[in-house]
């Protein structure tokens, strides 16, 4: 394999456009927001940044519904303004990944209206639209979005298939031209000067030619029968080498990152789609870190963050000698990661600000590459929302829609709904202590003083100067990043691991829990860098301590 590529000891930030900056005060983030906050993310230390989709799309997903792959949502900016976003990061030294969303388009793309105006034409095949008769969906698919994943059209006499809303066809990637459409487009974007793609839900995209029903899956509330078809489909690892080969690779024989979304992937499938040797994708987000196993984003439980412990330890120590891992808390499809160990956060900024660090910690100096959602470095919490029509998120809204009829009373679902709802971490970062958002496309309710940007910056014991220096001192030095990882402690809550190279040797002490604890010995001779070091480790401590040798 190669010697560790740029994006192993990069430290990407993912950005969600409409909520990260608003430059035009019109309600909704832009493409001259993020410009104007770039140097914000480059003294954080930002490498990468992602970008959520900023494409043109009727916004039923906020995005993941792409109507025009070559152009901006004219509300978010320009082709103008991108070329400048990515020339800005550039001349920071940052690097620019964009989201590819190509499981699906938008029912309003050129080609799905082609599709349904001419089903036996070129765009026909482009899709799965299947004859049949109303009354009857092809198959017993259930969305990701609640309902069938079958909508009638009825202008056409078909059915079209949908993993996730109504308004996202599913592209038949067994059909070429759509594969070559694909790769054109990364292409196209590459030339712009974008450094890879992000990519949606890609481990579904190959579905058999005939589609079977799935086995009824046995679950609580809305489940997903019928992924046994499509969550590994039987061409998904062509496909991939495929679009690497035809639209990844440049010119110059160098190839544009490309990291995968993965849901439901686990470590050992997840190395078949990104292992060094497969020449398929670089790294996946394996999402089995979020919850323990047998719950999901919308139980309401505690996290125990001995649990993410176990999880980023046994995953390094399960995957091959030149494989790599992402690391990540939190995106925008989930609540924020400090509500979820710690509840009552809102109400305790003290314990919500170690809690903060102790996240941070053990993510920006665990092995593999950190992935920052925005917000993270501010230790944002759950947002507190009143009502549902306070909610934006297609998910949420069918899902309400779903659980009342199935006779849920609306305080359970309104409960149901302020544990898992995606709009928690979706309202707009506050920059200053008293931002206004109430024009907001989703406006945020939390304003605990000290909480901005603005108060963070200016605090060295803020959430965010802590993740400042840890970035600082995660590039400074390679063993922190690129190091091999020994768990060397965890017990009763306490995790200490050793990261370490041949430049230098790190030690990292953490509390996983609310009560103090003694600090286990250590026989070198060791001195904090970060955070402190006294006899007994407080609730929720967090310290990144050099080695002497
Ligand atoms: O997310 C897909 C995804 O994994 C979840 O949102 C999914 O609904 C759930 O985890 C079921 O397992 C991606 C995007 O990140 C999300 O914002 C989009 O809504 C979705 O794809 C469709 O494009």
């Amino acid at each position: 394999p190669d010697e560790h590529p740029w994006w192993r000891s990069a430290v990407f930030y993912q950005v969600y456009p409409r909520s990260f900056a608003d430059s035009d005060g019109d309600g909704l983030g832009d493409v001259r927001g993020i410009i104007g906050k770039l140097d914000y993310l480059s003294d954080l230390g930002v490498d990468c940044i992602w970008l959520s989709p900023i494409f043109d799309s009727p916004n039923k997903d906020m995005g993941y519904d792409i109507r025009d792959y070559k152009a901006v949502l004219p509300e978010m900016g320009t082709l103008d303004d991108v070329d400048e976003l990515i020339a800005g990061c550039h001349e920071r030294g940052m690097k620019i990944i964009m989201d590819l969303v190509v499981n699906h388009t938008s029912a309003e793309h050129e080609w799905f209206q082609k599709a349904i105006a001419d089903p036996d034409g070129i765009y026909g095949g482009y899709y799965y639209l299947v004859a049949g008769t109303e009354d009857k969906p092809p198959t017993n698919w259930q969305s990701f979005f609640s309902g069938s994943t079958w909508r009638w059209i009825p202008e056409a006499n078909l059915w079209a298939l949908h993993l996730f809303d109504e308004s996202q066809m599913d592209l038949n990637w067994n059909n070429t031209n759509v594969r070559r459409e694909v790769a054109e487009i990364v292409q196209w974007w590459l030339a712009r000067g974008i450094d890879g793609f992000r990519m949606d839900v890609i481990n579904y995209i190959s579905k058999p030619d005939y589609l079977p029903d799935g086995h009824p899956y046995v679950g609580e509330l809305l489940e997903f029968t019928g992924i046994e078809h499509y969550l590994y489909g039987p061409r998904l690892d062509e496909f991939l080498a495929e679009l690497r080969r035809e639209g990844f690779t440049r010119e110059d024989g160098s190839v544009a990152v490309m990291i995968g979304e993965t849901p439901g992937i686990g470590v050992q499938a997840g190395r078949l789609l990104s292992g060094w040797s497969r020449k398929e994708l670089d790294l996946i987000f394996n999402f089995d870190g979020l919850e323990p196993p047998g719950m999901t984003r919308w139980h309401d439980y505690v996290y125990d963050l001995n649990y993410l412990a176990k999880f980023w330890s046994n995953y390094n120590a399960k995957i091959g000698e030149g494989d790599w891992v992402s690391l990540f808390v939190e995106n925008h499809d989930n609540t924020r990661m400090v509500s979820k160990v710690y509840p009552d956060a809102i109400h305790q900024p003290r314990t919500r600000v170690a809690v903060a660090k102790l996240i941070g910690t053990m993510q920006l100096t665990m092995r593999g590459t950190p992935f920052v959602y925005q917000g993270q470095e501010l230790g944002a919490v759950n947002e507190p929302f009143d009502s549902l029509d306070e909610l934006r998120d297609i998910e949420s809204i069918n899902r309400y829609a779903s659980l009342r009829e199935m006779g849920k009373t609306e305080e359970e679902v309104w409960n149901h709904m302020m544990v898992g709802s995606r709009d928690h971490s979706r309202t707009p970062i506050r920059w200053t202590e008293d931002q206004d958002d109430s024009n907001a496309w989703l406006p945020g309710h939390e304003r605990t003083p000290g909480f901005s940007v603005e108060a963070q910056r200016e605090n060295p014991d803020s959430v965010y100067s802590w993740y400042r220096d840890l970035i600082a001192l995660r590039h400074e030095h390679t063993a922190l990043s690129v190091g091999r990882l020994e768990v060397m402690h965890h017990e009763d809550d306490v995790f200490v691991y050793v990261r370490r190279d041949a430049a230098s040797s790190w030690l990292v002490e953490l509390n996983l829990g609310a009560k103090p604890r003694p600090r286990p010995p250590v026989r070198a001779q060791v001195t904090p860098v970060i955070g402190e070091r006294g006899a007994t480790m407080t609730p929720w401590e967090a310290t990144v301590s050099r080695i002497r040798d």
